[in-house]
């Protein structure tokens, strides 16, 4: 079976260098036990709209996915919403004592923008959303759990969407007012901040189609305005940081980065080409402007938006340039490489593309299709193979192209359709770690590993259908009971001893609690 060839220090992979037909690892016995760096740090992920709940409760404000899912008709898959959700609002005691359980070194979750400030704007601060994550922060520093807080994983108060949200350039203001906001009440015991999860998401997801909220759909036109508005915001937000509080406070701040990795689909010189411009598109758009020496949105991006934009009779790009103080501004402007890193797909140009997209949109100025591999094993998300290479290969592209930042893996996980026996996950779990373990012998100056997620919970439009958690959370029940999967049990044993055994099985595992 063709495996991911991994190559040493000097000979960092390159997309075009190696063949299309990469496939995961095979059975997981028989495999060498692997030991992780000392200082290597494991955590979960989970983001407030997912899991929290209360979504009117104690002064909170609207955003604009309670808009969203309270939509008639609802654009959610099973017509569900995150009013309850998992009601961390109410168990985060619940929530800390998992962590503890699992004994994670951090855990990562997110701060609901209209529960802190419910209008939007930092002239009115509401108390109780204050008090609330106070409370979830100290139950976790007692418990020894370091906070690994996002200031915005997705959902923006109404009232700035009323304004247009990321596509209006006032929003880099009112990010960094509430991000000042979360600083001075958060930042004597957060030490690890995350600006923005995943801007692609939110421009492509949310502006330029819509799989996301606002559901804004202005493909061509909108996910380029929020593009250049969000990159903008978080480097203000760093600015900020970096000049006013650092000193004080000591701490790091970053980005987090969705990246798909993409792989030629056949050995064409057109595929290669199209894989990269895909690279450059998909997240080399926000990694390029931040982590590269040059700075700048990409080259490819800037030429084929340009091209496109004056073929079809548009009196500028529609791309929105970045002015070289904006460059200046943008660049360098981030601690670390936060990555999330799900999954792998193939690319491919060529003639039957002709016609397929919308004229302007994203997709057409990309020039690109998309397929996948039938061996890859295929998670209860749609879009989730598992190709556990393609995360060392994306990790060391990364090394690579700028300059071997510091990584953080700020999500990855693996979706079910649910049950506690989740040894599929379990599988991924372990595939993906090795696959960390092969970039870090290779040169990438990985930090840390973040599972995606602590617990089931809102998945977006997926609602309910598809669980990410290493536990399970019981939706039809009011307390929302959660129980360890045995993938927790594996989790839990790979933090403890800072190695991967894919040999361990949890002792008399029947499904109870941990
Ligand atoms: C993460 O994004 C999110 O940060 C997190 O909130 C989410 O729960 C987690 O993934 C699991 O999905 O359904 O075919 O339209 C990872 C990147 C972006 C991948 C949206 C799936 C939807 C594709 N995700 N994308 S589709």
């Amino acid at each position: 079976m063709p495996i991911c060839k991994i190559i040493n220090k000097n000979n960092l992979h390159r997309v075009w260098e190696t063949p299309a037909n990469i496939h995961q690892n095979s059975a997981n016995s028989q495999r060498a036990s692997r030991k992780f760096p000392e200082d290597f740090l494991f955590g979960t992920s989970s983001s407030a709209y997912q899991i929290e709940g209360g979504w009117n409760k104690d002064g909170k404000g609207i955003s604009i996915w309670d808009v969203a899912t309270h939509m008639d008709p609802s654009p959610v898959l099973d017509g569900s919403s995150g009013d309850v959700a998992a009601d961390s609002y109410h168990l985060y005691k619940r929530d800390v004592e998992m962590m503890k359980e699992l004994g994670l070194d951090f855990y990562r979750f997110s701060i609901s923008w209209p529960r802190i400030l419910p209008s939007g704007f930092s002239n009115e601060i509401n108390q109780a959303g204050i008090n609330y994550y106070n409370n979830l922060i100290d139950e976790m520093l007692a418990n020894g759990i370091s906070p690994l807080l996002t200031i915005y994983h997705w959902d923006l108060p109404h009232n700035l969407q009323k304004l247009g949200g990321w596509v209006n350039p006032i929003i880099i203001d009112y990010f960094t007012d509430y991000a000042e906001v979360l600083f001075d009440n958060f930042g004597d015991r957060v030490k690890c901040w995350i600006t923005i999860n995943e801007p692609q998401q939110i421009c492509v997801g949310g502006y330029g189609s819509s799989m996301l909220a606002p559901l804004l759909n202005m493909t061509g036109i909108g996910e380029y305005l929020c593009s250049k508005n969000l990159l903008l915001a978080h480097a203000k937000a760093y600015r900020l940081y970096d000049e006013k509080y650092r000193k004080k406070q000591n701490g790091l701040i970053g980005i987090s980065i969705n990246g798909y990795w993409y792989e030629p689909a056949t050995d064409s010189i057109d595929d290669k080409k199209a894989t990269l411009d895909t690279i450059q598109f998909d997240w080399g758009q926000y990694a390029h402007p931040i982590f590269s020496k040059e700075g700048d949105y990409p080259y490819e991006l800037k030429r084929k938006v340009y091209a496109k934009s004056a073929e079809q009779g548009f009196k500028r790009s529609r791309l929105p340039k970045l002015s070289k103080s904006e460059i200046e501004f943008i660049k360098g402007s981030s601690d670390f490489f936060g990555l999330n890193a799900y999954t792998t797909t193939l690319v491919y140009r060529n003639a039957s593309l002709e016609g397929m997209y919308a004229v302007p949109s994203y997709l057409d100025d990309l020039g690109a299709g998309f397929t996948t591999d039938d061996s890859w094993p295929q998670g209860a998300s749609v879009w989730l193979k598992e190709v556990p290479c393609g995360l060392t290969k994306i990790l060391l592209e990364i090394s690579k192209r700028y300059d071997n930042p510091p990584i953080y893996i700020t999500e990855n996980g693996w979706s079910t359709f649910g049950g506690l026996v989740d040894d599929d996950r379990i599988r991924y779990l372990r595939n993906y770690l090795d696959a960390v373990l092969d970039a870090i012998e290779a040169g990438s100056n990985v930090k840390l590993y973040t599972y995606w997620s602590l617990m089931d919970n809102f998945e977006w439009l997926s609602g309910y259908s598809e669980k990410f958690g290493l536990y399970e959370v019981d939706f039809a029940d009011p307390n929302r009971t959660r129980t360890p999967r045995k993938s927790s049990f594996i989790y839990r044993e790979i933090i403890r001893t800072k190695t991967l055994d894919f040999d361990y099985e949890p002792e008399n595992f029947t499904g109870g609690n941990i």
